[in-house]
């Protein structure tokens, strides 16, 4: 099946290699462009559609971008397709729990303004968030009009990972949003990260994706209530797939090691140098990071920031296993509890 119109949204050989030779019946694949309580959105050959929320969480857990394939006689899922790129974080306040954004995004839009909130460590942190979550960093600077002199600031972020790619401009100029359309063409997912005031709102709307925060769907939740999400899929005129996602003030990083690792090899390749493997890093003998911030090589900012990223990681990781232990004994309880129960029953 080489489908043009479910490859303009973002279908890929991943997913293609994922169905069956065989289905057993007409099927039909679509990709969910929104979530409501009630019912769920989506994009698919024919165009936009939707279904209960039901019918679409039938072959378990979804998320935006989620790829579904349904039965086209009773429009139930049958199958979601396994992610290539799965955004996630930490949920807001005191829990642990780790919330989907979205999944099966090519690329993340990593953006931060030239002017006093120009923060490196924080671009690490969505950095660290981005390489976890498999997809592209691009690191955008917005405002680059309100500041001397944004090709330093460039260059300062260019440091942050070999390879990095790192725009500077004025998002409220269409033209220069230009410089990002690589990123967004026919097939291609991206998505927005930054916290807020930044610039994501007027950068989507440069790259075509329509007014985001009056564009949001509105949905009667049966109940007389309406419901309005900005969590979903946006077709740009390049031809890519934009998603949209609340903006978050600050960003506390989930259990996300690997992500942090991929971002700070230079720091661990250093640590390796270390004379002790236990090294505190705190003037303890033959410290290579120490010798290594001394001598200029490793900046001091970025390794105090490693350390932070890795102590925030290392504790939601931490409280997220003791949860998932909890609920596993909580589980255990109600099963004896009913087991006991039925017992006396008998
Ligand atoms: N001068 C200037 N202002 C910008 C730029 N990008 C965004 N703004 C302004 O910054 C404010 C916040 O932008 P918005 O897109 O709502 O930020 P969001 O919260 O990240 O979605 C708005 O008043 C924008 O007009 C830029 O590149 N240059
Ligand atoms: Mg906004
Ligand atoms: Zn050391």
């Amino acid at each position: 099946m080489d489908n043009p119109k479910l490859r303009a949204i973002g279908w890929k050989p991943f997913f293609q290699q994922q169905l069956p030779a065989d289905r057993g019946g007409a099927v039909v694949i679509a990709r969910v462009s929104a979530h409501f309580s009630s019912r769920v959105h989506l994009l698919g050959e024919a165009g936009e559609f939707q279904v209960p929320v039901q019918n679409a969480e039938a072959a378990g857990e979804i998320a935006v971008g989620d790829w579904l394939v349904f039965n086209a006689e009773d429009q139930r899922a049958i199958q979601r397709l396994e992610r290539q790129t799965l955004l996630y974080r930490k949920a807001a306040g005191e829990e642990v729990k780790p919330q989907i954004v979205a999944a099966n995004i090519d690329s993340l839009f990593i953006v931060c303004s030239c002017n006093e909130d120009f923060n490196l460590s924080r671009i690490e942190r969505y950095l660290a968030l981005s390489f976890q979550t498999g997809a592209t960093p691009v690191v955008v600077l917005t405002k680059a009009d309100l500041c001397e002199d944004p090709a330093a600031l460039r260059q300062q972020a260019e440091k942050l990972h070999d390879g990095l790619v790192v725009e500077t401009l004025d998002a409220r100029e269409i033209t220069q949003a230009d410089v990002l359309k690589s990123w967004c063409g026919p097939g291609q997912t991206v998505a927005l990260l930054g916290s807020s005031g930044v610039g994501k709102s007027t950068l989507a709307n440069a790259l075509g994706a329509g007014d985001l925060s009056t564009g949001g769907i509105r949905e009667d939740d049966g109940k007389g209530r309406h419901t309005t999400t900005s969590r979903s899929l946006h077709l740009l005129p390049s031809g890519g797939v934009l998603v949209d996602n609340p903006g978050v003030r600050e960003l506390q990083l989930p259990d996300c090691e690997d992500g942090l690792n991929t971002l700070f090899e230079d720091v661990l390749r250093i640590a390796d140098e270390c004379r002790f493997s236990n090294c505190s890093h705190e003037g303890d003998a033959g410290c290579a990071i120490r010798a290594a911030i001394e001598s200029g090589e490793l900046d001091e900012r970025r390794f105090a920031n490693f350390q932070k990223l890795n102590a925030e990681q290392a504790h939601n990781a931490r409280s997220l296993a003791e949860r998932r232990d909890r609920d596993r004994k909580t589980g255990k309880m109600y099963k004896s509890i009913i087991a006991n129960k039925r017992r006396r029953q008998k």
